[in-house]
């Protein structure tokens, strides 16, 4: 019994079962969803982003216990990592031992099963299927990348206090269903400015942690700013020897050595999330124009800035060393970057002229090619008329953009940031002590409550590739203000990625969200209590 022809359509029966669909269902890509009443609360209802389809089997329910194993595609490094990677979530809070074993192996004990095998075609390259049911959990998928979905949701699914990190008391128990899930996009980001205010290695990694959870795929490093320059560059070494000795605010600033930078790009891998370094240019250069007073037209190098003005810096467009210097940068980055894209910013070139600003595209774009790359790149950059390949960075505060549809039209895919909805940076309202205002306030249910398919006008839904979700840090110094900016505006970010348009509904979403806090909380993370949502 489906409750709706959409569901009938796209929604994920058992086949077999005979189970009736009777608690929420999250019915697929059309048609509205539909909540169906009379079934207990379960956990399945308050899984973020919402999946594409969650059926609850009533009465049923699998317990951890201090004998389970978990059991992992056999042959598979990447599967066996999610394994490992599940168990660390999971160890410190049960205290069981967990083993993680090539499936088929003998150990004895009920199991949790993260296989490559079986899964519904649906799931394509980064969704899955679990299935809980007395005798244990099940999760299939075609990738790694979609176990470590699945994952995110068995996680979401166990008591809150499993990502404690000291023991805690069972029964670890969640409840039996089933959830067929996969993303809406293919790019599901976040973005951190750690040229404003540095921040460390761990810091970086405790994000990392946080937006994982959210099955954000992408994380997107703002490495270069007027005001620091936070990556090694073993061939520009003043780079951060000078230009990452301070910060906004006059603080001492800091940079990534290489190896840093290494370690946090597989951090960040290990849990399926890809990092797209920025380098931003022709503007928002001061930290290097500090650095090298070769790269200023008149040879003399400004002082370090500690401000928080844009738009007054450039390199020197003219000078051949400006090129050499690019392609140097570019070449390290690439090196560090197993991912395809690489970000040349572009944005707010207001110290650049226009012809400049083409000139300087049109040299620096093919040093990302012939370094391996594709670029991205804010949104102004596509006024040099970028090959469709690369991918702008949809920033504005409107939602007419003919430059954007245009570009679409050229074959570009875009991702979208809309400063009005999806800046992190901005205040929730007038009295958020942090945070800039300059394109709004933004409460949770506006970072929530508009269509990235629908929202540039004119832009086919095709030809957006996604949503991220960008974290400014004028104002942010450590990951206490950084989580408040972040939570809960980001998870809605990145539901708004994930999860089919059908789920859409900010008076469920409130309700998801608000059971999410109690997981916060055990995580330490420094939410806004938003009163916008029914916390518990
Ligand atoms: C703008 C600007 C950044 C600021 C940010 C603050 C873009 C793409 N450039 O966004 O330099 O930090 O606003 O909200």
């Amino acid at each position: 019994m489906l409750p709706t022809e959409g569901a009938g359509r796209r929604g994920f029966g058992h086949p077999g079962s005979g189970l009736a669909l009777v608690a929420l269902l999250l019915v697929g890509t059309t048609g509205p969803a539909v909540p169906v009443h009379a079934a207990p609360e379960t956990p399945l209802q308050h899984i973020v982003p919402a999946p594409v389809a969650a059926t609850p089997r009533p009465g049923v329910a699998f317990t951890l216990s201090a004998d389970t194993t978990i059991h992992t595609q056999p042959g598979s490094a990447p599967a066996q990592q999610v394994g490992e990677y599940l168990a660390g979530v999971l160890r410190p809070s049960t205290g069981y031992r967990l083993p993680v074993v090539p499936s088929g192996s003998s150990a004895s004990g009920r199991r949790i099963s993260l296989l490559l095998a079986g899964a519904d075609a649906r799931v394509g390259e980064e969704g899955y299927q679990l299935d809980v049911t007395r005798q244990g959990v099940l999760i299939r998928a075609r990738t790694a990348a979609g176990l470590f979905a699945g994952v995110q949701t068995f996680r979401q699914i166990l008591p809150a206090k499993v990502e404690a990190k000291t023991r805690q008391p069972g029964p670890w128990t969640v409840p039996g269903g089933q959830v067929l899930d996969y993303p809406r996009y293919a790019h599901r980001g976040a973005m951190l400015d750690v040229a404003r205010h540095f921040f460390s290695v761990d810091e970086v990694k405790g994000y990392i942690d946080q937006i994982a959870l959210y099955k954000v795929n992408r994380l997107h490093l703002h490495l270069t700013d007027d005001q620091g320059w936070r990556l090694e560059i073993k061939s520009w070494p003043n780079l951060t020897a000078h230009g990452g000795s301070t910060e906004v605010g006059g603080g001492t600033g800091g940079y990534y050595t290489q190896e840093q930078y290494k370690d946090l790009v597989a951090y960040a891998a290990a849990r399926h999330i890809t990092v797209i370094p920025e380098i931003d240019m022709p503007g928002h250069t001061n930290a290097a124009l500090s650095s090298y007073p070769e790269l200023n037209c008149d040879g003399v190098a400004p002082p370090l800035y500690t401000g928080i003005e844009v738009g007054f810096s450039s390199l020197c467009i003219d000078k051949d060393i400006t090129y050499e210097f690019v392609d140097d940068v570019l070449r390290e980055v690439a090196a560090l970057t197993p991912g395809e894209y690489i970000h040349i910013g572009g944005d707010e070139a207001h110290a650049t002229t226009d012809p400049d600003f083409d000139l300087f595209m049109d040299k620096v774009l093919p040093l990302v090619a012939k370094h391996g790359k594709t670029a991205t790149g804010w949104h102004e950059f596509v006024k040099s008329g970028p090959p469709p390949s690369a991918v702008p960075q949809f920033w504005g505060t409107k939602t007419v953009a003919p430059d954007m549809v245009e570009a679409a039209a050229r074959g570009s895919e875009i991702v979208l940031s809309p400063a009005t909805k999806a800046y992190l940076d901005m205040k929730y309202d007038a009295n958020t002590k942090l945070g800039l205002s300059w394109a709004g306030y933004t409460d949770v249910q506006d970072a929530y409550d508009w269509n990235p398919g629908a929202y540039v006008e004119g832009l086919p839904a095709d030809a957006v590739r996604g949503v991220e979700a960008p974290l400014w840090s004028e104002t942010i110094t450590n990951s206490a203000d950084l989580e408040f900016m972040a939570f809960p505006r980001l998870p809605a970010i990145a539901e708004l990625g994930w999860s089919p348009w059908s789920t859409h509904d900010w008076d469920r979403f409130k309700v998801r969200l608000a059971a999410q806090a109690e997981r916060w909380r055990v995580m330490d993370v420094n939410y806004y209590p938003s009163p916008q949502v029914p916390w518990a």
